[in-house]
């Protein structure tokens, strides 16, 4: 018990103290435990790296630094009957559903994100293809979208599914709960200051800056929080998981 100075122990006053000593003493010295606080003291420390590092920010750039031209990847235009009567409408219609683990499902409007707390960030898109842009997205945070709905403590994954289909299935994509509190995951519809295009996924894409270019979905109608990704899709997280084997964990 060296670690503990005299000065931390005052605090607890001497019972407190006395309490603490003799609980680890007792604990320490069994020699199981001195095995895995030992041999945990690593682990812990790496845990802890990686956790912190989850929740670090991604760079964001001043407006001088924004790309001119940010290119329209994957889906240029669902252009599905159902997408167009949207597009004819300006999204008037259009509702995100919140929903699976949640104790308050909800449908929000386009006008409904936008009278939520509101975040801006100007953050570089790296596509694994090889190309980055740098652009200015904003909307509310999904951690406050998940916490107006109830998310509940058994959700372990919030899985997106978007208008656009490849070969008759939706593009979807999912994040874990790290990712989905992370203060710059938003569920953007505004870039650059306007709703968002056609082409970058109007009228609301999700924008999860610590994350490569596919995870950031595009035309999402349904969040839903879930326990598992087995029997979704192919089970494998997402549309380019599924399909050619891409890294579900696409952190960068
Ligand atoms: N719904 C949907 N989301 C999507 C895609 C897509 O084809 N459909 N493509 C992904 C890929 S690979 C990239 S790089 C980005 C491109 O976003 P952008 O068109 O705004 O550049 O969207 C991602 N999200
Ligand atoms: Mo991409």
């Amino acid at each position: 018990m060296t670690i503990v100075t005299r000065r931390a122990l005052v605090g607890f006053g001497a019972a407190g103290a006395g309490l603490l000593l003799s609980g680890c003493d007792q604990l320490a010295n069994q020699p199981g435990f001195r095995k895995i606080l030992f041999s945990g003291d690593k682990i812990n420390r790496g845990l802890q790296r990686a956790l912190s590092d989850r929740a670090t920010l991604a760079p964001e750039f001043r407006a001088d630094q924004m790309s001119p031209n940010f290119r329209v990847n994957g889906t240029r235009n669902p252009n599905t009957p159902d997408y167009n009567v949207h597009v004819a409408s300006r999204f008037a219609d259009w509702r995100v559903q919140i929903g699976g683990l949640v104790d308050r499902p909800l449908s929000l409007s386009i006008p409904d994100l936008g009278a939520m707390p509101q975040r801006a960030q100007i953050t570089r898109h790296d596509c694994v293809e090889g190309w980055s842009a740098i652009g200015k997205w904003q909307g509310p945070m999904l951690g406050t979208v998940l916490q107006a709905a109830g998310v509940r403590t058994s959700a372990r994954y919030i899985v997106f599914t978007c208008a656009d289909l490849y070969n008759g299935a939706p593009y979807y994509e999912s994040i874990d709960m790290v990712d989905a509190f992370h203060p710059q995951t938003i569920l953007a519809w505004a870039m650059n200051d306007q709703r968002l295009s056609v082409g970058h996924g109007a009228p609301v894409r999700l924008r999860v800056e610590r994350q490569l270019g596919y995870k950031h979905a595009k035309y999402v109608a349904k969040v839903d929080a879930v326990a598992s990704l087995d029997g979704i899709g192919r089970g494998q997280g997402g549309y380019w998981e599924d399909a050619i084997g891409y890294d579900w964990y696409a952190g960068i």
